[in-house]
């Protein structure tokens, strides 16, 4: 059986409460759940598993076609369709590949395939040599638009060497290494990210350092993923509730973002010690999050990756938005997309549905989160189904995501159950926030009455709950499983850097003017 962290940190409480000769170290650290589990493993009284950390993750789009299943890529080589026999070439994932039988076909062309798929590995027409013996081509990417790919040298150039901050001119474009930095502490952990807390050793301003290891980055849709992130990072820099960016730069094997350091914890390790909030709090956290969501919306991005774990608050308590990789760009109003993707207990109906989707989705969401503010508990919440191993699995969770009546609990008032309904529509045109008035629904919806939206926005609101903190680097909000990790980074691995393509990561270097200027006034 795989445990997951909470249920280790579960046991490890029952072992240290149980054994009462290993010293309790921080009672804050282990004070999960006021009381004992029945055995190892089993809930505490009044816990609800429903909410623990789960990953967000992007299912892959297959296309089916006379047994093959094609799955769109980009290639970096040089590709001929089987089905025309000409070059696959162009920006983005401009062909098909089957994942059974590996052939190769334009996307135009992948639903004219009349040869069935032999299940097992034909080889592909790949990797055509010219006459100047060039076996590699440029990969186009999407934010340089070339007509035709250019070929690239054999050997995929080292990444530029970056300029140290002291050897430029006050005020020109500085970029930053590893060397400027000391690592402090690990502060969290996803699947393809760890967060460091980190300081810029020239000016002692404290940072969060998200590290990438480009080995994971491996396929289209990964590499898409982090140019998404980084762009979206440079759009939020502008607004209160969404987290910005100081820095990228990148070593051989990694890639780093620095971002502004939010030192009060996130929602979901509040809400593992508080179980459930009051009306007011909830209100208020839900009114912030409602203005980021509609500014990403207002700039044409698509969150899809709302969750207790990426809603942060700052040292006040206001609330700032991170992690922007499952962000959809570039969607205009009545713009849909279909990429299944988020964290499956956050997921809205329409994508179960293979629906094509909007910016509905992310109020959907918005609805999951305030459910599980109110209530202490998912609105999915399929604890009791842990035991019987059919209701333990995703598809479970699906179903009852699509089919399930959500009920509120009693507990709630006429006007926390009216809005969390409204966002709990499993029809996206009849959803709060998602018709003809579209915000201004959530802004005038009764619930949200007492707040005054433009102080909020201007953080001109006390927040109902200041994060308790002693001094700038305090990290008693994040959570000791990532804090008592150790923070060094592992030594580079040449074979695995050998395997790299660096041109997919060229131009990842970036400075945010604003905190760059905001840093010379140290
Ligand atoms: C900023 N501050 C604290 C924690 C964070 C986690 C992820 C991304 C940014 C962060």
């Amino acid at each position: 059986m795989v445990r997951n962290k909470n249920e280790d940190c579960l046991l490890e409480l029952f072992s240290l409460l149980c054994d009462q000769k290993k010293p309790v170290k921080k009672w804050r650290d282990v004070r999960v759940f006021p009381n004992v589990p029945a055995a190892p493993g089993m809930p505490c009284a009044g816990e609800d598993r429903s909410i623990y950390r789960r990953g967000a993750r992007r299912w892959r789009k297959l296309y089916r076609v006379n047994g093959h299943i094609f799955q769109a890529k980009r290639f970096n080589r040089r590709a001929f369709c089987a089905f025309c026999q000409d070059r696959i070439w162009g920006l983005g994932r401009q062909g098909f590949k089957c994942i059974q039988c590996k052939l190769l076909v334009h996307k135009k062309c992948h639903k004219l395939v009349q040869k069935p798929c032999s299940n097992e590995h034909v080889d592909p027409v790949e990797v055509k040599e010219d006459a100047n013996g060039e076996s590699t081509l440029g990969r186009a990417s999407s934010v340089r638009s070339r007509a035709e790919p250019e070929p690239l040298p054999e050997t995929p150039p080292a990444p530029p060497a970056p300029v140290r901050a002291e050897d430029l001119e006050p005020g020109s474009q500085r970029h930053y290494s590893l060397e400027d930095f000391e690592l402090i502490r690990v502060i969290g952990r996803g699947s393809y990210a760890k967060v460091l807390m980190v300081e810029l050793k020239r000016t002692k301003r404290v940072y969060a350092m998200k590290v990438i290891k480009k080995a994971l980055v491996t396929d289209d849709e990964d590499i898409d993923w982090v140019q998404t992130e980084k762009h979206v990072f440079e759009t939020a820099s502008n607004h209160p509730f969404l987290v910005g960016l100081h820095s990228c730069f990148q070593t051989p094997s990694r890639l780093f973002f620095v971002i502004e350091f939010v030192r009060g914890g996130d929602l979901m390790f509040h809400m593992q010690r508080q179980r459930r909030l009051p009306e007011e709090h909830a209100r208020f956290y839900a009114a912030e999050i409602s203005l980021a969501l509609h500014f990403l919306h207002e700039r044409g991005v698509i969150y899809r990756d709302l969750k207790l774990d990426n809603v942060l608050l700052d040292h006040e308590g206001h609330i700032k938005l991170t992690d922007y990789g499952m962000c959809k760009e570039g969607v205009r109003p009545g713009d849909t997309t279909s990429t299944f993707c988020g964290t499956p207990n956050y997921i809205a109906p329409e994508i179960l549905r293979g629906e094509e989707y909007g910016f509905s989705v992310d109020w959907w969401a918005l609805g999951v989160l305030t459910y599980e503010m109110l209530a202490g508990r998912s609105p999915f919440d399929i604890a009791q189904a842990a035991d019987n191993p059919d209701q333990n699995t995703e598809d479970y969770l699906f179903q009852v995501i699509l089919e399930k009546t959500i009920r509120i609990p009693r507990s709630l008032s006429v006007k926390a159950a009216s809005v969390l309904k409204g966002f709990l529509n499993k029809n996206p045109a009849e959803r709060l926030g998602c018709g003809e008035g579209a915000f201004l629904d959530i802004v005038n919806h009764p619930f949200f009455k007492s707040i005054e939206w433009e102080m909020l926005e201007q953080k001109q609101v006390v927040p109902p709950f200041k994060p308790r903190l002693e001094g700038e680097r305090d990290l008693a909000n994040f959570p000791p499983e990532f804090t008592d990790e150790p923070v060094h980074l592992t030594p580079d691995d040449d074979t695995v850097i050998a395997d790299i393509d660096q041109s997919e990561f060229e131009g990842f270097e970036y400075v945010n003017p604003l905190l760059m200027s905001l840093e010379d006034c140290v």
